[in-house]
Parts: structure tokens; sequence; C-alpha cells
């Protein structure tokens, strides 16, 4: 057939998509542009309140479908528990993957076992948790997208990333193996992996200290929430033979982690 010029196309309108990490950053940006694209969501975060205020707020916005539901991706239990629940009466045609953390930047004899429990349980387990029910389901569905966070630090591993860049790393392979498991389907797998975004993730790693956590995004213009989540649209809106399988996004003040120009003040 030969190419013809089209105008943009909605190609996720009325599909449903689960969405683990949703009470903060990435994950809530994504929230929130998923339900102006008409797409009905299944919100997963571990603060009720904050799911709360997000489904009202999305609520207002959008006649779609909105249901949430409080669960730590860390607990296999419940995570199973929940899932089977949720697939039970929805089916799920895009999964985003966001919920992940950093915790400490110390050398890697220095660090702390109960944040690298943390990071591999959440980053890594909890990812794996959530989509191996929702992948079960796709399969009968024959045509999705899941969409991984994963990051630039699990490309570059930088001094006293460690742990942080060893999960990232291993979500990175998690996406190219899934894509290799669903050859034979029409569910696409994403990775996508940014840079310095400046969302809560660096207060989160350095236990609240908002001076050290500024001092990561000072002297240039960082990325924000809504730069991912614009072009996490961008993969998914995508006709059913376009799978975009790993996407790089930099600050343009930043080309890798140990490339970034600042400005002096
Ligand atoms: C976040 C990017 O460079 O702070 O995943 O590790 S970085």
């Amino acid at each position: 057939m030969a190419y013809q010029e089209k105008t943009m196309k909605n190609y996720i309108k009325n599909k449903t998509a689960l969405i683990t990490g949703v009470t903060s950053g990435i994950g809530r940006q994504i929230a929130i542009d998923l339900a102006a694209m008409k797409v009905n969501l299944i919100l997963l975060g571990r603060d009720k309140k904050k799911l709360k205020k997000l489904k009202k707020i999305l609520s207002k916005q959008s006649k779609r479908e909105i249901s949430t539901y409080a669960l730590d991706v860390r607990d296999r239990e419940s995570v199973e528990k929940t899932m089977k629940k949720i697939l039970k009466k929805q089916t799920v045609d895009i999964l985003i993957n966001s919920a992940g953390l950093a915790l400490g930047m110390e050398q890697i004899d220095k660090g702390d076992s109960d944040h690298w429990d943390a990071m591999i349980d959440t980053n890594l387990k909890g990812l794996l948790y959530v989509s191996k029910p929702v992948i079960a389901q796709m399969r009968s569905l024959g045509t999705a997208h899941i969409v991984n966070l994963g990051s630039v630090a699990g490309k570059t591993a930088y001094p006293g990333g460690n742990v942080y860049c060893a999960t990232k790393a291993a979500v990175h392979s998690l996406g190219e193996s899934m894509n290799a498991d669903l050859m034979s389907t029409n569910i696409k797998v994403t990775t996508i992996a940014p840079g310095a975004v400046n969302t809560n993730f660096s207060s989160t790693r350095f236990d609240g200290d908002q001076k050290k956590a500024d001092a990561v995004y000072k002297g240039y213009t960082p990325l924000y929430a809504e730069d991912i989540s614009q072009a996490v649209l961008s993969v998914l809106n995508t006709p059913k033979h376009v799978n975009i399988q790993y996407l790089d996004i930099m600050p343009t003040a930043q080309r890798n982690p140990y490339l970034l120009h600042r400005k002096e003040d």
C-alpha cells in the first residue's frame, strides 16, 4: 500500500491502562495525560489518601472508568490477590510499570542493606509480580503494550549508583526478554530510559534532604514528569505494527550521567 499522509490518530482511546506508582512524579503525570487521551485507568499506589485525591481530580476531567488500589508492589501475596481481583473484572491493554525508587548514594561497601532490599524489591521484583498476571491476560487479548520505566542509570553506572543502577539495568534486560518472549504476539514492550527528571526522586534518594535534592537539578534545565509522560504517550499512540522498544530521554544539558553542562550563577 502506498504511503498516505494522515493526521494524528488516537489509537488508545477507550483502552484500559494499569499504572503502578501513580501517587507521585512520572506515574501520576502519565495517569493525568492518559485520562486526557480518553483511556480508562486502574491506578496502583501505596498512599490511599493520595490515590483518592488523584481519582477525584481525574474523575472531574474524564468520563472514563477510573479505579484505584492501594498496594505495595513489594508485597507479593497482596499483589497476587489484588491482580486476581482486577483481572477478573477488567482487561488491561496497557501496563505502565512506573513504581520505583532510589535510596542513598553511598559507595558499595558503605551501602545500607535495607535500602538495597527496598530498591531490588520495588524496582525489579515488584515489576515482575505485577507484570506476570497482566501478561498472561494480555496473551489472550492478543494486542497490548507494556511500558517499563528504566533509567540512564541502567545504561551507564555512576559512583554511588551501584544497586539502583543494577536494578535499572535489570529492568532494561527484562524489557528485552519480554519482547523476545512475546515475539509471536502483538504485545509490545517499551523501555523508557530518562536522565535527570526533577520529581521527588532525589528527595526520596536523600531521605528528605531538600538541599541535597535541589543541588541535583541546579545550573541547568532538567526534565520534568510532563516530558517523560509526553514521550510515553507518543510511544503508546502508535499503530499495531510499530513497537518502539527502547527510548533514551535526556535533558539537553545532559548527554550522559558524566556529561552534564551546569551554568554557574
Ligand atoms: C534517574 C536518573 O541519573 O539520577 O533514574 O540516576 S539518575
